[in-house]
């Protein structure tokens, strides 16, 4: 890689690219700042590496899904495959970011590496977080590209590098909006250096559903249910006759659910039915031992995958043609003890 690193960045909507009436204003549109302008708000990014940019998206990220991951994925792999750029950077809202992220690790196999960022601020806001987060995000990228380890996806948000697969929102309204679960930060970026803290490993699933990007399929819909205290059989009753192929349940803690529930759950799994069960607790871990995963066997444990990832590995693994147990070893891996 040159001393002047060559980054390409893909804008896909988001508060990074928002505007507001004013820079006081709490409302805004999100998406509606094309990337070339947003980079331009960027002092110095030129001078830190020779950047060329597209614009992919221009919404919410609240109004992305499997179509436009496939998109996205599909335009990754293919940068990915060229003799330039040295990274690539994709800007992104802050909503459904970490599944975006989870989504590119599961079907892209990038030969550099790949860095998300947002912002929490709109670009108009008074002390926007978009440019320094897309600056650091270049050199996060930058950093990345001379390391082995470094060619996969990332999300750089607030200072810190979390490894793509990993990372979570954890907070609606402050700067440091994003952690990383279960390992924790990759790495912290300032405005002049890349500083490795943590592992720079992808998911256990990396890379795994490859084979679906050229066909780009639509998902099979999960459905989710949450449970809350008391709340009965009633809220996955519901799910009966849905024709879902998949269903997954955010249970208490490491995975419990009263008893209606977990009985009715242990009926209604099976071949046609797949259920996983993950918990409504940010930071959760669900294994098959939590004793009301254990007590209905025919349910799957999510390991440290949260309810919205673990749909969106359900879905991946339904449309991959996965059968139960090959979606059950495929959660496992999320748990499984390290081998060589
Ligand atoms: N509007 C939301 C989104 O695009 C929020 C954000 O980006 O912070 O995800």
């Amino acid at each position: 890689m040159s001393e002047h690193p060559r980054i390409h960045i893909i804008g896909t909507g988001g508060t990074i690219a928002g505007q507001g009436g004013s820079p006081t204003d709490e409302a805004y549109e999100p998406g509606r700042i094309d990337t070339a302008e947003l980079l331009d708000a960027v002092e110095g990014l030129n001078r830190r590496a020779e950047i060329s940019s597209e614009s992919l998206f221009s919404s919410g990220s609240e109004d992305l899904g499997p179509e436009q991951w496939w998109t996205l994925a599909q335009r990754v792999q293919a940068l990915s495959e060229k003799s330039d750029p040295d990274a690539i950077v994709i800007t992104h809202g802050t909503d459904t970011l970490e599944e975006a992220a989870f989504f590119l690790d599961l079907v892209c196999r990038p030969a550099k590496p790949v860095v998300m960022t947002a912002a929490m601020r709109p670009a108009t806001a008074l002390s926007a977080d978009g440019p320094a987060n897309i600056d650091q995000a270049v050199l996060a990228s930058a950093g990345l590209a001379r390391t082995r380890e470094g060619r996969g996806v990332f999300v750089s948000m607030n200072g810190l590098v979390l490894p793509g697969w990993q990372t979570l929102k954890t907070n609606s309204l402050g700067l440091g909006a994003f952690g990383a679960f279960p390992g924790g930060p990759a790495g912290r970026v300032t405005r002049s250096r890349l500083m490795q803290t943590g592992s720079l490993a992808q998911s256990p699933a990396r890379g795994d559903f490859h084979a679906l990007l050229k066909k780009a399929p639509p998902l099979p819909k999960v459905g989710m249910v949450l449970l809350n205290a008391g709340c009965g059989a009633e809220p996955l009753a519901v799910w009966r006759a849905s024709g879902c192929a998949g269903l997954v349940i955010a249970g208490f803690g490491a995975g419990t659910m009263p008893s209606g529930v977990c009985d009715l759950a242990h009926q209604m799994a099976g071949d046609d039915l797949i259920i996983v069960v993950s918990t409504r607790v940010g930071e959760g871990t669900v294994l098959p031992e939590s004793a009301r995963v254990r007590r209905a066997s025919g349910l799957i444990a999510a390991g440290f995958l949260n309810p919205q990832k673990s749909a969106l590995l359900l879905s991946l693994a339904l449309a991959a043609g996965l059968d139960r147990d090959g979606i059950s070893a495929l959660f496992e891996r999320f748990y499984a003890a390290p081998q060589d």
